[in-house]
């Protein structure tokens, strides 16, 4: 057997959109966290009427989930801003409260990080809609660096300039700025045609461990996959160390046909108590797979930075 950091659950997919109450296209991309013992995963869900909804589902086991009966009451944005389309949710808990970022799509290519908070998974409450255009995944870190929340996002690039992970600071999760690009031995950080921040990061004893999307060009369109990186404790702008190898990539039927070919992408990584974690990981933006590897294997990959 080849030694793999992640290792892909064998009854994979484990979500489709044939689990769903409702008829749907696609279900992918999700959020996930345990919450009072329950592993909770905040779907993208595609309707028919081609709009990404999210939806709640709900698993004891963190294997076998029941979806809600319908989509989550999502609370409208600001009057002069509609929402379309919500996908690529972020969980975040802090406190007694989870913090949700996501993509908020006011057209194709005005995409802002919406902010919303539950206590439950049941009822949901905005928080806001960030001010500037051109930006998505968005994800909260689990505690405050000197006083302030902290989140990745990632402005958009061009063909030219093609976009990467940026950091940035708020005292109230309304305001945002302080704004500076992840960087690696003084650098801006670039792996990749783009990147972004996939999961909310895990903190360890090492440093912040994020799992991260890289998206290589061919000449038949983009590939994309994962890889971790490990950031500093006190200033998660610098990379310390990142795995030079891919730790998921699409291999499979689900990954590889579907809605967007050859695309594994995250939003979560749950960090267990036995220091192994689980990815609930979207693929082919059609379905979900789940993978599992240890928290101190990656974190040993990273250091080894090379
Ligand atoms: C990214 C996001 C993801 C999607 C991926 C591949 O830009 O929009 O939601 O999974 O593209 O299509």
């Amino acid at each position: 057997m080849k030694r793999r950091l992640l290792n892909k659950y064998e009854k994979n997919p484990i979500i489709t959109s044939e689990m769903m109450p409702e008829e749907v296209l696609y279900t992918f991309n999700p959020g996930a966290i345990k919450h009072n013992g329950e592993y909770i995963i905040l779907s993208d869900v595609t309707m028919l009427d081609d709009i990404h909804r999210l939806w709640v589902l709900r698993s004891r086991d963190g294997y076998n989930f029941i979806p809600d009966p319908g989509p989550a009451r999502w609370p409208e944005a600001d009057p002069e801003h509609s929402e379309t389309c919500t996908y690529d949710p972020r969980i975040t808990k802090m406190g007694d409260e989870y913090i949700i970022l996501y993509a908020s799509d006011l057209s194709q290519n005005d995409v802002r990080i919406g902010i919303v908070k539950t206590k439950d998974f049941n009822t949901f409450e905005r928080i806001s809609v960030a001010s500037e255009l051109g930006n998505r995944n968005g994800a909260l870190f689990p505690e405050k660096i000197d006083d302030l929340y902290l989140r990745f996002d990632r402005p958009f690039g061009n063909e030219l300039n093609p976009c990467f992970m940026w950091v940035s600071y708020s005292p109230d999760l309304v305001f945002w700025g302080k704004s500076k690009p992840v960087t690696y031995k003084g650098k801006p950080f670039h792996d990749g045609h783009k990147m972004g921040a996939g999961a909310v990061p895990i903190k360890t004893d090492k440093g912040w461990l994020e799992i991260y999307h890289t998206v290589s060009t061919t000449c038949n369109g983009f590939i994309y996959r994962l890889k971790a990186m490990l950031l500093e404790p006190q200033d998660p702008s610098k990379i310390i160390g990142y795995t030079r190898n891919f730790i998921l990539w699409p291999e499979h039927d689900y990954e590889m046909k579907g809605r967007v070919m050859n695309v594994v992408f995250t939003c979560n990584a749950i960090a267990e108590e036995d220091g192994t974690m689980k990815i609930y990981y979207g693929a082919a933006d059609t379905n979900i797979g789940l993978a599992t590897g240890r928290i101190d294997e990656l974190v040993e990959a990273c250091l080894k930075d090379e």
